[in-house]
């Protein structure tokens, strides 16, 4: 097949396009221009430059510079496809579309609304993200919508609207970084996941700044610390209540702070007096000696900045280990000003906007509750309905998968995910879809879960599809296109319109542009927390991005947050006392290692887009484990061998990776593979109860050379 050829929508050959990368949380703008091939070849080739914007100062990584790659590969699904038999048929969206209504309209006359089910994901634009919450309520009239943000930001963005009030992933600019003397970057690898990001670190650095890295792991972040502790995974918890007593104890309190903006701290103080240092150096494998090095560090500085991620988050107390962290932050009063706050890092390219406007099953657009009777009645005004046909809210992610397995939900509808490779217990998620009535899946590619799909939607990707992403800073930023899609391909909210409108809901969708979408989100998230009415599309091509909350058109929004109020009713940030605890699960006899796991430079989540780019897949082409030397030698590994990795839950194999850069009870695996190389075949799905995110960074395993258990198994 010859590769795809780049149009503009006036049918004219483009040879420049203005556009944003697809992948992470920064959204660095780019420029991509392409050049004809030479006589005898029909090789278009491109050149990928950055463009400074606020977040990436012009920077690209490895990723944002090979992205086209995908966008323009041969393995693109550029037709609808339908299951007959077992194998996949082309078809016109006409068939495609109507095979969609009538199972769905099956399943709901057969089993009631609720046995539909709706999965998102934070890759989708903003309009999208809202329409999908919009579908799944009005056009579905179903409960069960929930999304892969689910497994990224959601014990960071509870613990943030618990204890300020509200969560907007960053409450500084990234502009703050460079001001901060000492920086907290807690279960975080900025320099493979945000890489663009990591000069504000050094220039920090340069500016006199201490950096404290706390990861299990000696990562490429870790390379630019000035104390790294090497924490036992999932006890970020108990080492967070370490540095507030070392605080405590070293007298380095903002007591004036504490007073006038805070509340809770009297029960923290008695909860701080049952703790003792070296209890939580022998919890964490960090020494008393430098969790209280670490805490005078970031005590005795006059600006500083906490950040968490996965690391901290993926953990089933990653709720409580956050609000650990932020105790931090308040007991010193470093927020509210230049060079201060709190970051959750997120994730995807929309992991922060696509938070907000309702694809969580708790939620309505601007961050309302669908649990709240104010909130249900503003959206359903809106949205034009009475609020009794609002549908109540419905459960997490992978409580979602669990009623497909449980035959629940019958019949469901993914867009922008891989459920198959990025859910926890990856086995039982496999066994449900398989045996469900009717999966539908939009996507670009032949994904894991596609494969398994009763229909597959093509859609655009990032370099034809106008919307607005929020990056990490809160900033909402416009990618605009004027490529014309491949093949049949259509926008994901385009399919959703139409297919609303086959279930008989037209009149709620009428919209022919993003634009038109985004001009009833900004009303829909009006008054809300993340209120966006003030931004619009002009505003965007003219600012280049803005921040939310931004209520007012004519007026600007602030980067640095909280600067006299927190968002609780009271104004004041609240304190907790967050339990000392050990991980869900710990070693034993039978699994005996602590494996954890998270992500390289050159892939992106479940690989579904990088491992079709041929410069991103040939820097890492299979899995892998990371193992101490004295662990492997234990275990009899070799450097380069396949290794089978073993859990209560399941098994996956990789090849081992020798180092003395991880903790010798624990081992790492990235997440950017599916099948036998799945991690997830292995993770718990255990869940933190506050949040419902999947305790991801701790199992228990144990490991043995595949060549051994082969020869077990002859022996046999
Ligand atoms: N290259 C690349 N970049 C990405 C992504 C990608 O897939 N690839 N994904 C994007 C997305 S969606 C996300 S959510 C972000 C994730 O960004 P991060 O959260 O930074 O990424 P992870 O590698 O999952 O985890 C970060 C670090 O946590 C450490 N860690 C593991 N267990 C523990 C623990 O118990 N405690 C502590 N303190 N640390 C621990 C790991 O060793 C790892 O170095 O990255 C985004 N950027
Ligand atoms: N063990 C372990 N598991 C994890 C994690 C971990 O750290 N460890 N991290 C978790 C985290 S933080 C995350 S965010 C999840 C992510 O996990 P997934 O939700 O599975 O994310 P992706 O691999 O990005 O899958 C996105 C799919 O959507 C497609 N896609 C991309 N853009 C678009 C678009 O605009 N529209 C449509 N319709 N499709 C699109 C891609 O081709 C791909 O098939 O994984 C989680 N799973
Ligand atoms: S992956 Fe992230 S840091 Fe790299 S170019 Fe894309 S948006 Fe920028
Ligand atoms: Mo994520």
């Amino acid at each position: 097949m010859p590769p795809l050829v780049i149009e503009s929508t006036n049918s004219d050959k483009l040879n420049v396009i203005q556009t944003q990368c697809p992948f992470c949380s920064v959204q660095c703008k780019m420029q991509v221009t392409i050049t004809e091939p030479a006589e005898g070849s029909n090789r278009l080739s491109y050149t990928i430059e950055g463009v400074a914007n606020a977040a990436s100062e012009g920077r690209l990584c490895v990723k944002g510079m090979n992205a086209h790659q995908h966008a323009t590969s041969t393995e693109r699904l550029l037709h609808p496809l339908i299951k007959r038999g077992g194998q996949f048929v082309e078809a016109t969206w006409e068939e495609a579309l109507r095979t969609i209504r009538d199972q769905f309209q099956a399943t709901s006359e057969k089993y009631g609304p609720d046995a539909i089910g709706v999965y998102g994901g934070g890759s989708l634009t903003n309009e999208t993200s809202y329409l999908l919450g919009k579908f799944a309520r009005i056009a579905l009239g179903t409960k069960y919508i929930d999304y892969n943000g689910r497994f990224c930001m959601s014990a960071a963005a509870s613990a943030g609207t618990k204890v300020f009030g509200v969560d907007r992933g960053l409450t500084c600019r990234l502009a703050d970084i460079p001001l901060a003397r000492c920086i907290i970057l807690a279960g975080t690898n900025i320099a493979e996941c945000q890489p663009t990001l990591m000069p504000y670190f050094t220039k920090a650095k340069e500016n006199g700044a201490t950096i404290i890295v706390i990861d299990p792991r000696v990562t490429a972040t870790a390379a630019i610390a000035d104390i790294h502790l090497q924490v036992k995974p999932g006890t970020d918890a108990a080492l967070a209540n370490g540095l507030l007593k070392a605080l405590e104890e070293e007298g380095l309190l903002n007591e004036k702070f504490i007073v006038e903006k805070t509340s809770g701290f009297y029960e923290l103080k008695k909860h701080l007096s049952t703790i003792q240092i070296e209890d939580i150096a022998s919890l964490t494998g960090i020494s008393e000696a430098d969790i209280r090095k670490a805490a005078i560090a970031y005590g005795k500085a006059d600006t500083g900045i906490v950040f968490t991620a996965r690391g901290v988050e993926q953990q089933t107390d990653g709720h409580m280990a956050v609000r650990g962290f932020l105790n931090l932050v308040l007991a010193t009063g470093k927020i509210g000003k230049p060079g201060c706050g709190y970051g959750a890092v997120t994730g995807q390219g929309n992991g922060q906007g696509g938070r907000e406007h309702g694809q969580k099953s708790d939620q309505l657009p601007g961050y309302r509750s669908i649990e709240n009777e104010h909130d249900r009645a503003y959206v359903a005004k809106v949205w034009g309905i009475e609020p009794e046909r609002l549908p109540r809210k419905g459960v997490s992610a992978y409580e979602m998968m669990e009623l497909v397995h449980q035959d629940v939900i019958r019949s469901l509808f993914v867009m922008g995910s891989n459920p198959v490779v990025s859910n926890p217990n990856a086995t039982l998620v496999e066994d449900g879809l398989a045996k469900c009535d009717f999966l539908v899946v939009a996507d670009m590619f032949m994904s894991e879960t596609a494969r398994m799909a009763d229909v597959i939607l093509p859609v655009t990707s990032y370099i034809e599809n106008t919307g607005t992403l929020t990056n990490l800073e809160g900033r909402v930023l416009l990618r605009e296109s004027n490529v014309v899609a491949p093949g049949s391909t259509k926008h994901d909210w385009s399919i959703l319109c139409e297919l609303a409108s086959l279930l008989g809901y037209e009149s709620y969708f009428p919209f022919q542009t993003a634009e038109q979408i985004f001009e009833e989100l900004r009303l829909a998230s009006r008054g809300g927390l993340a209120d966006y009415y003030g931004i619009n599309y002009d505003r965007l091509r003219r600012e280049g991005g803005v921040y939310w909350p931004c209520p007012s058109p004519d007026k600007p929004s602030a980067g640095i947050m909280f600067q006299n109020f927190f968002a609780h009713p009271d104004g004041r940030a609240t304190f907790t006392a967050v339990e000392s605890r050990q991980p869900h699960e710990t070693p034993c006899e039978q699994y005996p290692l602590t494996m954890t796991n998270g992500r390289v430079l050159s892939h992106y989540l479940t690989g579904v887009q990088t491992r079709r780019s041929k410069t991103l897949a040939a820097r890492n082409m299979d899995n892998f484990i990371e193992i101490h030397p004295k662990t492997a030698t234990q275990y009899w590994i070799e450097e380069g061998e396949w290794v089978v990795v073993q859990s209560k839950r399941g098994s996956f194999t990789v090849r081992s990776r020798i180092t003395d850069q991880i903790r010798e009870d624990t081992v790492f695996v990235p997440m950017h593979w599916g099948g036998a190389q799945n991690v997830n075949r292995a993770t718990s799905p255990e869940l933190d109860p506050n949040c419902k995110m999947p305790g991801f960074k701790t199992s228990t395993v144990s490991i043995m050379p595949l060549r051994l258990q082969q020869e077990l198994q002859a022996i046999d």
